[in-house]
């Protein structure tokens, strides 16, 4: 996750601007780190190979001590005093009260960490006693720190979200033996599949291009790309084929970059996973997802359950809330976008959550933590479970997809029935309303997933089907998966699925008064995207071993849209929506099988005419893990 620190500094000064300017209607929120309360020193650690690595020790003034440290490994910067620290931990309150040692540390090649960067640096070769890793920066640092750092009581807690969420995954591979919890939040796994560059082999262009240049044109700093248009989906739609890239911008350079060109399919991308090679943890680990990030939701559940696979000593929990990439560590985690929680969830997951964790293992404080707990979305309660997803009381239910845009548990008939669309890579379905800002530091990209689905509604190149308002409660808590039956006139395509909770047009009472007034948000009618995803066609059957399309033949594609907890409330409407593209989020498939879509050009981009199957040879349909919790 990125935080910048000055981003930090002005978003503290402006929320305590707000709460000056309303008094009592909103709590003021205190500057947890303020210098008064902490000493700063920035240090450089060395390694075992000589490179040092550029770290900040936060400790708090008035406690006598000795307590436990925290520790934070990161690509994008260290604070450059005690409140500059990120934004991600200016609302750290229940952490500090319970008291640790704050440590943030730079890893290698970045800002001014010695050493060369790597993005995601590949786990050492053990036989090699000289080699390193993220792994063993990590184990040389808590050694260094339990020696050197005054007042410690010799244990050591690490956490962060997304890259150094990764990072803590890394020191849980050969831990240090003062190592005693970790907390890994949002934390990519495999990025072919999920996360952050690719989602089933589609690639996820705008960040994918956004966020090479953001880390790999300078080693000093983080670089926003400079787009020469406001919207970026008009600069992508004219940057044509991929292979544009580097002879327009990037000429080979961004090794992030040349990555993608050269590792079109799964086999590079699996090596990297963090599942491939971490598959047991002896150090306690709480997972952290947000149902709505928009870069790693999918990571947190893959290493919660590959870890659980041998959990015998249950030091393996997992925790999902409402909330972006990183929103658990926002101010309160009330709202997102136009949607509101009905309570504070950040907070709640703080003080009731992460903080009773550390304070367990670090502070031999006793814990009362379920297996996992996740916040319900539609009833908008914390869950617990004691297994994740759950099985006990959950029943398989198929919603089909008929031919008529009705979409029931109701199977379809005998009779060959399908909908069908156009799909133009010239004129590509917009993942969110234009003008699209660049990823970075806009925040429009952070609430995307939240966004109202009415605005591509209308397009020819999108289907909708959905129920009739439900009679009753439908409570989803699981696995989703979509199965689609769909033909194309090309020999590749890509099959985007939505699921979606229509909400009531009568969901608000509108007065006139508020009309006039401009009373917002309404969230009459509104489409929240509850899950969604997109499959790459030629991956269908093998990630690694990509197959053309048989055109016009009807195939199945199955789409995993994950692990969920929600509850379509009565009165509301289940939605589903297909489309063939999703852009820029997602580079545009050309349609046309070709051997290496990065190196395809322009005149490999074609229309196809699709067809979407809802009858009883072809059922399309959405499996719903229905439950009574
Ligand atoms: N989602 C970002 C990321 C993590 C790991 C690798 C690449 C990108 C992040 O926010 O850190």
């Amino acid at each position: 996750m990125i935080v910048a620190k000055q981003t930090s500094l002005l978003l503290l000064i402006s929320v305590l601007a707000i709460s000056a300017q309303l008094g009592a209607q909103v709590p003021a929120v205190q500057p947890q780190y303020h210098p008064e309360f902490f000493d700063f020193q920035e240090v450089m650690i060395p390694m075992r190979d000589g490179v040092r690595l550029q770290t900040v020790i936060l400790t708090p003034k008035q406690e006598s001590g000795p307590l436990p440290i925290l520790l934070q490994r990161t690509p994008y910067g260290v604070p450059e005093n005690a409140s500059a620290v990120p934004a991600s931990y200016v609302y750290d309150e229940p952490l500090v009260a319970d008291g640790y040692i704050f440590v943030f540390q730079n890893i290698r090649g970045r800002f001014k960490s010695e050493g060369a960067f790597i993005m995601q640096r590949p786990p050492r070769a053990k036989n090699d006693p000289k080699s390193v890793d993220e792994g063993t920066d990590a184990y040389d640092t808590i050694d260094w720190l339990i020696k050197n750092v005054p007042k410690n009581n010799g244990k050591v807690g690490m956490r962060g979200i997304s890259y150094p969420g990764w990072l803590v995954t890394q020191a849980l591979l050969e831990p240090h033996p003062a190592l005693k919890a970790a907390s890994e939040q949002a934390s990519p796994d495999d990025m072919f599949i999920n996360d952050d560059f690719h989602h089933n082999g589609a690639f996820r262009l705008s960040y994918g291009f956004e966020y090479s240049a953001l880390l790999e044109t300078s080693k000093e700093k983080n670089t926003n790309f400079k787009f020469n248009q406001y919207d970026t989906y008009s600069w992508y739609l004219s940057l044509g084929a991929l292979s544009n890239v580097n002879a327009r911008y990037f000429d080979e350079k961004l090794p992030t970059w040349n990555d993608f060109v050269e590792h079109p399919n799964h086999d590079f991308w699996k090596q990297h996973a963090v599942t491939t090679y971490l598959k047991h943890t002896t150090v306690p680990n709480l997972n952290v997802a947000g149902w709505y990030d928009q870069e790693d939701y999918v990571g947190p559940t893959r290493i919660y359950a590959a870890l659980e696979q041998t959990d015998t000593e249950h030091l393996n929990y997992f925790v999902a809330g409402p909330w972006n990439h990183g929103g658990w560590s926002g101010e309160t985690g009330r709202k997102l976008g136009d949607v509101d929680w009905g309570s504070d969830t950040a907070r709640y997951y703080r003080s009731h959550i992460l903080a009773p964790w550390f304070a367990h293992w670090l502070h031999d404080k006793p814990l009362n933590q379920p297996e996992a707990i996740t916040f319900q979305t539609g009833t908008n309660v914390w869950k617990s479970y004691n297994e994740w997803p759950p099985k006990k009381g959950v029943t398989e239910k198929k919603l089909y997809l008929h031919a008529n845009g009705k979409l029931s548990f109701d199977s379809p008939g005998d009779q060959e029935a399908f909908d069908s669309y156009v799909s133009d890579p010239a004129n590509p379905v917009p993942y969110r309303n234009r003008p699209i800002t660049p990823t970075y530091p806009a925040p429009a990209w952070t609430t995307w997933l939240v966004q109202d689905q009415r605005f591509v509604e209308q397009r020819p190149d999108v289907l909708t089907w959905q129920t009739d308002p439900l009679k009753e409660d439908v409570t989803v808590t699981g696995d989703i998966v979509a199965d689609l039956f769909a033909s194309t006139t090309g020999s590749d395509s890509d099959w985007v699925v939505k699921l979606i909770d229509v909400y009531p047009e009568d969901y608000q009472k509108i007065t006139e008064e508020d009309a006039t007034k401009g009373a917002g948000p309404v969230l009459n009618g509104y489409e929240l995207m509850v899950a969604g995803d997109i499959l790459r066609g030629r991956y269908r059957n093998s990630l690694d071993t990509p197959e053309p399309i048989t055109p016009d033949q009807v195939t199945e594609y199955k789409i995993d849209l994950h692990p969920n907890d929600h509850v379509f409330l009565k009165g509301h409407r289940i939605m589903v929506q297909v489309q063939s593209t999703w852009f820029p989020v997602y580079d545009r498939n050309p349609q046309k099988f070709v051997d290496n879509i990065y190196k395809a050009t322009d005149a490999d981009y074609v229309k196809a005419t699709q067809k979407i199957y809802g009858s009883k040879d072809s059922p399309s349909s959405v499996l719903l893990p229905v439950t009574s919790h």
